[in-house]
Protein backbone atom coordinates (compact mmCIF):
# COMPACT_ATOMS: atom_id res chain seq x y z
CA UNK A 1 0.00 0.00 0.00
CA UNK A 2 0.90 3.30 -0.82
CA UNK A 3 2.28 5.88 2.24
CA UNK A 4 0.15 8.18 1.93
CA UNK A 5 -2.80 5.80 2.01
CA UNK A 6 -2.11 3.70 4.37
CA UNK A 7 -3.91 4.17 7.12
CA UNK A 8 -2.59 5.36 10.55
CA UNK A 9 -3.53 4.53 14.33
CA UNK A 10 -2.33 5.92 17.56
CA UNK A 11 -3.06 4.13 20.55
CA UNK A 12 -2.75 4.94 24.48
CA UNK A 13 -2.23 2.33 26.34
CA UNK A 14 -1.40 -0.24 24.07
CA UNK A 15 0.56 -2.67 26.50
CA UNK A 16 -2.77 -3.39 28.20
CA UNK A 17 -5.01 -6.09 27.77
CA UNK A 18 -7.35 -4.03 24.98
CA UNK A 19 -4.41 -2.22 23.78
CA UNK A 20 -2.85 -5.52 22.64
CA UNK A 21 -5.80 -7.05 21.09
CA UNK A 22 -6.51 -3.41 19.48
CA UNK A 23 -2.82 -3.49 18.03
CA UNK A 24 -3.29 -7.07 16.41
CA UNK A 25 -6.62 -6.35 14.86
CA UNK A 26 -5.63 -3.30 13.24
CA UNK A 27 -2.02 -4.56 12.03
CA UNK A 28 -4.45 -7.44 10.52
CA UNK A 29 -6.56 -4.36 8.95
CA UNK A 30 -3.53 -2.85 7.49
CA UNK A 31 -2.96 -0.08 9.50
CA UNK A 32 0.52 1.34 10.62
CA UNK A 33 0.02 1.07 14.46
CA UNK A 34 1.88 3.60 17.21
CA UNK A 35 1.52 2.81 20.38
CA UNK A 36 2.51 5.12 23.88
CA UNK A 37 4.37 3.29 26.48
CA UNK A 38 5.54 4.87 30.06
CA UNK A 39 9.25 4.78 30.74
CA UNK A 40 9.64 1.36 33.49
CA UNK A 41 13.00 0.28 34.47
CA UNK A 42 12.14 -3.12 33.46
CA UNK A 43 10.14 -3.91 30.09
CA UNK A 44 6.15 -4.21 30.73
CA UNK A 45 5.40 -4.95 26.74
CA UNK A 46 5.12 -8.66 27.40
CA UNK A 47 0.99 -8.98 25.39
CA UNK A 48 2.31 -7.59 22.84
CA UNK A 49 6.24 -8.85 22.44
CA UNK A 50 4.71 -11.20 19.76
CA UNK A 51 3.87 -8.39 17.31
CA UNK A 52 6.72 -5.95 17.75
CA UNK A 53 9.67 -5.68 14.94
CA UNK A 54 12.91 -3.74 15.19
CA UNK A 55 12.05 -0.43 13.86
CA UNK A 56 15.37 -0.60 11.23
CA UNK A 57 13.50 -3.22 9.27
CA UNK A 58 11.50 -2.39 6.12
CA UNK A 59 8.13 -2.08 6.05
CA UNK A 60 7.30 -2.53 9.59
CA UNK A 61 3.90 -0.98 10.86
CA UNK A 62 4.16 -1.14 14.88
CA UNK A 63 6.33 1.75 16.58
CA UNK A 64 6.14 2.45 20.35
CA UNK A 65 6.57 5.91 21.94
CA UNK A 66 7.30 6.99 25.41
CA UNK A 67 5.08 9.28 26.37
CA UNK A 68 2.43 9.43 29.30
CA UNK A 69 -1.37 11.24 30.20
CA UNK A 70 0.41 13.40 32.24
CA UNK A 71 2.40 15.02 29.59
CA UNK A 72 0.66 17.58 27.40
CA UNK A 73 3.49 18.88 25.97
CA UNK A 74 4.84 15.22 25.12
CA UNK A 75 1.24 14.04 23.98
CA UNK A 76 1.20 17.25 21.84
CA UNK A 77 4.42 16.33 20.21
CA UNK A 78 3.68 12.73 19.07
CA UNK A 79 0.12 13.72 17.58
CA UNK A 80 1.74 15.94 15.37
CA UNK A 81 4.79 14.16 14.49
CA UNK A 82 2.12 10.29 14.07
CA UNK A 83 -0.35 12.24 12.60
CA UNK A 84 -2.40 9.87 12.98
CA UNK A 85 -6.59 9.00 11.48
CA UNK A 86 -7.38 7.69 14.53
CA UNK A 87 -6.16 8.20 17.60
CA UNK A 88 -7.77 4.96 20.45
CA UNK A 89 -7.20 6.25 24.21
CA UNK A 90 -7.42 3.67 26.13
CA UNK A 91 -4.54 4.37 28.51
CA UNK A 92 -5.91 5.20 32.15
CA UNK A 93 -5.34 3.36 35.65
CA UNK A 94 -7.57 1.05 35.61
CA UNK A 95 -8.39 -0.87 38.76
CA UNK A 96 -11.31 0.20 40.67
CA UNK A 97 -9.81 -0.57 44.37
CA UNK A 98 -6.34 1.47 43.55
CA UNK A 99 -8.49 4.43 42.85
CA UNK A 100 -9.44 5.01 45.97
CA UNK A 101 -5.96 4.98 47.24
CA UNK A 102 -4.48 7.28 44.61
CA UNK A 103 -7.54 9.41 43.82
CA UNK A 104 -5.19 12.71 42.58
CA UNK A 105 -2.87 10.46 40.13
CA UNK A 106 -5.93 8.38 38.87
CA UNK A 107 -8.04 12.11 38.12
CA UNK A 108 -4.87 13.55 36.80
CA UNK A 109 -4.23 10.55 34.55
CA UNK A 110 -7.40 9.32 33.54
CA UNK A 111 -9.79 12.55 33.63
CA UNK A 112 -6.94 15.08 32.72
CA UNK A 113 -5.32 12.83 30.59
CA UNK A 114 -8.39 12.96 28.01
CA UNK A 115 -8.66 16.54 28.06
CA UNK A 116 -5.02 16.80 26.88
CA UNK A 117 -5.26 14.85 24.26
CA UNK A 118 -8.45 16.31 23.19
CA UNK A 119 -6.68 19.85 23.13
CA UNK A 120 -4.00 18.57 21.23
CA UNK A 121 -6.27 16.67 18.66
CA UNK A 122 -8.22 20.45 18.66
CA UNK A 123 -4.80 22.40 17.89
CA UNK A 124 -3.39 20.17 15.68
CA UNK A 125 -6.35 20.98 13.08
CA UNK A 126 -6.26 17.62 11.71
CA UNK A 127 -9.46 15.79 11.20
CA UNK A 128 -8.62 12.96 13.89
CA UNK A 129 -11.05 10.49 15.12
CA UNK A 130 -10.89 9.87 18.45
CA UNK A 131 -12.11 6.96 20.60
CA UNK A 132 -12.06 7.35 24.41
CA UNK A 133 -12.55 4.41 26.46
CA UNK A 134 -15.23 5.18 28.82
CA UNK A 135 -16.92 2.07 31.86
CA UNK A 136 -19.87 0.94 32.82
CA UNK A 137 -18.60 1.59 36.15
CA UNK A 138 -19.50 5.23 35.50
CA UNK A 139 -23.47 3.61 36.20
CA UNK A 140 -22.68 2.75 39.81
CA UNK A 141 -25.96 2.10 41.86
CA UNK A 142 -28.02 2.76 38.50
CA UNK A 143 -30.66 -0.21 38.40
CA UNK A 144 -30.00 -2.70 35.29
CA UNK A 145 -30.10 -3.20 32.40
CA UNK A 146 -27.69 -0.28 31.73
CA UNK A 147 -27.48 1.64 28.37
CA UNK A 148 -26.92 4.70 26.67
CA UNK A 149 -29.61 6.60 28.55
CA UNK A 150 -29.01 5.26 31.65
CA UNK A 151 -28.26 8.27 34.73
CA UNK A 152 -24.61 8.29 35.70
CA UNK A 153 -23.82 7.33 39.77
CA UNK A 154 -19.77 7.30 40.39
CA UNK A 155 -19.07 4.93 43.08
CA UNK A 156 -14.97 5.36 42.96
CA UNK A 157 -12.48 8.03 41.63
CA UNK A 158 -11.81 5.65 38.92
CA UNK A 159 -15.42 5.74 37.81
CA UNK A 160 -15.70 9.85 38.30
CA UNK A 161 -12.34 10.55 36.26
CA UNK A 162 -14.35 8.27 33.44
CA UNK A 163 -17.36 10.71 33.75
CA UNK A 164 -15.73 13.47 33.52
CA UNK A 165 -13.89 12.14 30.34
CA UNK A 166 -17.14 11.03 28.97
CA UNK A 167 -18.83 14.40 29.05
CA UNK A 168 -15.33 16.04 28.13
CA UNK A 169 -15.07 13.83 25.10
CA UNK A 170 -18.96 14.89 24.05
CA UNK A 171 -18.00 18.63 24.45
CA UNK A 172 -15.23 18.39 22.21
CA UNK A 173 -17.55 16.83 19.71
CA UNK A 174 -20.29 19.07 20.12
CA UNK A 175 -18.15 22.56 20.22
CA UNK A 176 -15.31 21.46 17.95
CA UNK A 177 -16.87 19.07 15.69
CA UNK A 178 -14.41 16.44 16.34
CA UNK A 179 -15.02 13.27 15.19
CA UNK A 180 -15.21 11.77 19.24
CA UNK A 181 -16.72 8.51 20.19
CA UNK A 182 -17.67 7.13 23.69
CA UNK A 183 -17.43 2.95 24.06
CA UNK A 184 -19.38 2.47 27.36
CA UNK A 185 -17.80 -1.19 27.74
CA UNK A 186 -19.20 -3.38 30.40
CA UNK A 187 -16.12 -5.86 31.88
CA UNK A 188 -14.82 -7.44 29.24
CA UNK A 189 -11.43 -9.82 30.49
CA UNK A 190 -9.50 -12.74 28.82
CA UNK A 191 -6.34 -14.60 28.80
CA UNK A 192 -4.63 -11.62 28.63
CA UNK A 193 -6.49 -9.86 31.74
CA UNK A 194 -4.25 -8.39 34.22
CA UNK A 195 -3.36 -10.71 37.33
CA UNK A 196 -5.15 -8.30 39.98
CA UNK A 197 -8.54 -8.25 38.07
CA UNK A 198 -10.66 -10.65 40.04
CA UNK A 199 -11.89 -12.89 36.88
CA UNK A 200 -8.06 -13.72 36.30
CA UNK A 201 -7.28 -13.50 39.75
CA UNK A 202 -9.50 -16.48 40.62
CA UNK A 203 -8.64 -18.79 37.11
CA UNK A 204 -4.82 -18.19 37.79
CA UNK A 205 -5.12 -18.74 41.71
CA UNK A 206 -6.97 -22.55 40.52
CA UNK A 207 -4.04 -23.10 37.99
CA UNK A 208 -1.73 -22.75 40.64
CA UNK A 209 -3.65 -24.92 43.11
CA UNK A 210 -4.16 -27.84 41.20
CA UNK A 211 0.01 -26.85 40.16
CA UNK A 212 0.53 -27.45 44.38
CA UNK A 213 1.75 -23.97 43.89
CA UNK A 214 -0.82 -21.91 46.27
CA UNK A 215 -3.28 -23.53 48.63
CA UNK A 216 -5.76 -20.80 48.47
CA UNK A 217 -7.07 -17.65 47.29
CA UNK A 218 -7.70 -13.86 48.95
CA UNK A 219 -11.42 -12.50 47.43
CA UNK A 220 -13.22 -9.28 48.99
CA UNK A 221 -17.06 -8.98 47.53
CA UNK A 222 -18.12 -12.60 45.90
CA UNK A 223 -21.57 -10.84 45.44
CA UNK A 224 -20.97 -8.05 43.42
CA UNK A 225 -22.38 -9.35 39.81
CA UNK A 226 -20.71 -8.11 36.52
CA UNK A 227 -21.68 -8.50 32.57
CA UNK A 228 -18.61 -10.16 31.87
CA UNK A 229 -17.46 -10.73 28.09
CA UNK A 230 -14.49 -11.59 26.07
CA UNK A 231 -12.08 -8.71 24.96
CA UNK A 232 -11.29 -9.27 21.11
CA UNK A 233 -14.77 -9.06 20.79
CA UNK A 234 -15.31 -5.80 22.29
CA UNK A 235 -12.07 -4.36 20.19
CA UNK A 236 -13.80 -4.86 17.65
CA UNK A 237 -16.45 -2.83 18.45
CA UNK A 238 -14.21 -0.15 19.14
CA UNK A 239 -13.26 0.23 15.69
CA UNK A 240 -16.38 -0.22 14.58
CA UNK A 241 -18.05 2.85 16.68
CA UNK A 242 -15.16 5.29 14.67
CA UNK A 243 -16.12 3.55 10.96
CA UNK A 244 -19.35 4.94 11.55
CA UNK A 245 -21.26 7.59 9.44
CA UNK A 246 -20.97 10.35 12.73
CA UNK A 247 -19.51 10.25 16.10
CA UNK A 248 -21.53 8.69 19.27
CA UNK A 249 -21.12 6.66 22.20
CA UNK A 250 -22.37 2.97 22.94
CA UNK A 251 -22.66 0.20 25.45
CA UNK A 252 -21.10 -2.78 24.78
CA UNK A 253 -22.02 -5.55 27.10
CA UNK A 254 -23.18 -9.03 26.86
CA UNK A 255 -26.11 -8.44 28.74
CA UNK A 256 -25.88 -11.23 31.07
CA UNK A 257 -24.57 -11.01 34.44
CA UNK A 258 -22.88 -13.26 37.55
CA UNK A 259 -21.85 -12.89 41.07
CA UNK A 260 -18.04 -13.02 41.81
CA UNK A 261 -19.23 -16.33 43.55
CA UNK A 262 -20.93 -17.98 40.37
CA UNK A 263 -17.85 -17.09 38.79
CA UNK A 264 -15.90 -19.32 40.88
CA UNK A 265 -17.96 -22.17 41.20
CA UNK A 266 -17.80 -22.39 37.30
CA UNK A 267 -13.96 -22.14 37.28
CA UNK A 268 -13.51 -24.36 40.19
CA UNK A 269 -15.86 -27.04 38.59
CA UNK A 270 -14.45 -26.90 35.32
CA UNK A 271 -10.91 -27.03 36.50
CA UNK A 272 -11.84 -30.67 37.86
CA UNK A 273 -12.71 -29.36 41.57
CA UNK A 274 -15.57 -30.66 43.53
CA UNK A 275 -16.17 -27.44 45.80
CA UNK A 276 -14.52 -24.16 45.67
CA UNK A 277 -14.84 -23.24 49.30
CA UNK A 278 -11.68 -25.20 50.96
CA UNK A 279 -9.54 -22.71 48.72
CA UNK A 280 -11.34 -19.34 48.82
CA UNK A 281 -10.83 -17.39 51.79
CA UNK A 282 -12.43 -13.80 52.70
CA UNK A 283 -10.22 -11.02 53.25
CA UNK A 284 -11.42 -7.58 54.23
CA UNK A 285 -8.77 -5.45 51.91
CA UNK A 286 -9.95 -6.29 48.94
CA UNK A 287 -13.93 -4.97 49.57
CA UNK A 288 -14.13 -0.90 48.47
CA UNK A 289 -15.18 1.99 50.16
CA UNK A 290 -18.17 1.67 47.92
CA UNK A 291 -18.93 -0.95 45.95
CA UNK A 292 -21.13 -1.19 42.39
CA UNK A 293 -23.21 -4.16 42.70
CA UNK A 294 -24.87 -4.55 39.70
CA UNK A 295 -24.13 -4.10 36.49
CA UNK A 296 -26.40 -5.73 33.16
CA UNK A 297 -25.53 -3.92 29.62
CA UNK A 298 -27.66 -3.25 27.20
CA UNK A 299 -26.02 -3.07 23.46
CA UNK A 300 -29.28 -2.96 21.23
CA UNK A 301 -28.01 0.52 19.93
CA UNK A 302 -24.42 -1.29 18.97
CA UNK A 303 -26.39 -4.17 17.37
CA UNK A 304 -28.56 -2.15 15.21
CA UNK A 305 -26.08 0.31 14.26
CA UNK A 306 -23.22 -2.18 13.24
CA UNK A 307 -24.40 -5.40 14.00
CA UNK A 308 -22.28 -5.71 17.32
CA UNK A 309 -23.35 -9.05 18.50
CA UNK A 310 -21.17 -11.29 21.14
CA UNK A 311 -20.59 -15.11 20.58
CA UNK A 312 -18.78 -15.51 24.21
CA UNK A 313 -20.70 -15.15 27.21
CA UNK A 314 -19.55 -16.11 31.00
CA UNK A 315 -19.46 -19.77 30.60
CA UNK A 316 -17.04 -20.22 27.56
CA UNK A 317 -14.82 -16.99 28.95
CA UNK A 318 -14.25 -19.30 31.99
CA UNK A 319 -13.10 -21.94 29.92
CA UNK A 320 -11.02 -19.94 27.59
CA UNK A 321 -9.04 -18.37 31.01
CA UNK A 322 -8.58 -21.61 32.80
CA UNK A 323 -7.40 -23.45 29.82
CA UNK A 324 -4.65 -20.74 28.99
CA UNK A 325 -4.03 -20.60 32.50
CA UNK A 326 -3.36 -24.49 32.74
CA UNK A 327 -1.16 -24.12 29.63
CA UNK A 328 1.02 -21.65 31.22
CA UNK A 329 2.24 -23.52 34.40
CA UNK A 330 2.96 -26.94 32.13
CA UNK A 331 -0.83 -28.01 32.62
CA UNK A 332 -2.87 -30.38 30.63
CA UNK A 333 -5.83 -27.44 29.83
CA UNK A 334 -9.46 -29.44 30.32
CA UNK A 335 -9.72 -28.06 26.46
CA UNK A 336 -12.93 -27.09 26.18
CA UNK A 337 -11.85 -23.52 26.21
CA UNK A 338 -9.50 -24.15 23.04
CA UNK A 339 -12.58 -26.00 21.25
CA UNK A 340 -14.69 -22.76 21.64
CA UNK A 341 -12.11 -20.42 20.11
CA UNK A 342 -11.42 -22.18 17.24
CA UNK A 343 -15.18 -23.17 16.44
CA UNK A 344 -16.32 -19.77 17.10
CA UNK A 345 -13.54 -17.68 15.15
CA UNK A 346 -12.56 -19.50 12.25
CA UNK A 347 -10.75 -16.46 11.16
CA UNK A 348 -9.26 -15.50 14.60
CA UNK A 349 -6.94 -12.17 13.97
CA UNK A 350 -5.12 -12.96 17.59
CA UNK A 351 -2.86 -14.94 19.06
CA UNK A 352 -3.92 -17.67 21.07
CA UNK A 353 -2.08 -17.44 24.98
O1 LIG B 1 -12.34 -7.43 38.42
P1 LIG B 1 -12.66 -6.18 39.14
O2 LIG B 1 -11.55 -5.50 39.83
O3 LIG B 1 -13.35 -5.24 38.04
P2 LIG B 1 -14.25 -3.91 38.18
O4 LIG B 1 -14.05 -3.23 39.46
O5 LIG B 1 -15.66 -4.30 37.84
O6 LIG B 1 -13.65 -2.98 37.05
C1 LIG B 1 -13.28 -3.48 35.78
O7 LIG B 1 -14.33 -3.33 34.86
C2 LIG B 1 -14.70 -1.97 34.56
C3 LIG B 1 -15.84 -2.02 33.55
O8 LIG B 1 -17.06 -2.07 34.26
C4 LIG B 1 -13.50 -1.22 34.04
F1 LIG B 1 -13.86 0.07 33.78
C5 LIG B 1 -12.39 -1.25 35.06
O9 LIG B 1 -11.26 -0.59 34.53
C6 LIG B 1 -12.04 -2.70 35.33
O10 LIG B 1 -11.55 -3.27 34.14
O11 LIG B 1 -13.82 -6.42 40.21
C7 LIG B 1 -15.05 -7.02 39.86
C8 LIG B 1 -15.83 -7.29 41.13
C9 LIG B 1 -15.94 -6.08 42.07
O12 LIG B 1 -17.24 -5.97 42.53
C10 LIG B 1 -15.01 -6.42 43.23
O13 LIG B 1 -15.40 -5.86 44.49
O14 LIG B 1 -15.14 -8.30 41.89
C11 LIG B 1 -15.14 -7.93 43.26
N1 LIG B 1 -14.01 -8.61 43.91
C12 LIG B 1 -14.13 -9.52 44.91
N2 LIG B 1 -12.91 -9.93 45.31
C13 LIG B 1 -12.71 -8.42 43.65
C14 LIG B 1 -12.01 -9.26 44.53
N3 LIG B 1 -12.06 -7.65 42.75
C15 LIG B 1 -10.69 -7.69 42.70
N4 LIG B 1 -10.05 -6.95 41.77
N5 LIG B 1 -9.98 -8.49 43.58
C16 LIG B 1 -10.59 -9.28 44.51
O15 LIG B 1 -9.92 -9.98 45.27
Amino acid sequence: MDQNTIKKALITGIAGQDGSYLTEFLLSKGYEVHGIIRWDSIFTTERIDHLYQDPHINGVRLFLHYGDMTDSGNLEKLINQIKPGEIYHLAAMSHVKVSFDMPEYTANTDALGTLRILEAIKNSGSPIKFYMAASSEMFGTSAPPQNETTPFHPRSPYACAKVFSYHITRLYREAYGIFAANGVLFNHESTRRGPTFVTKKITRAIARIKAGLDKKIYLGNLSAKRDWGFAPEYIEAMWRMLQQPLPDDFVIATGETCSVEEFLEEAFKYAGFNDWKPYVEIDKRYFRPAEVEVLVGDARKAKEKFGWNPKIKIHDLVKIMIDADFRALGLVPPGEGDKILKEKFPNRWWKID
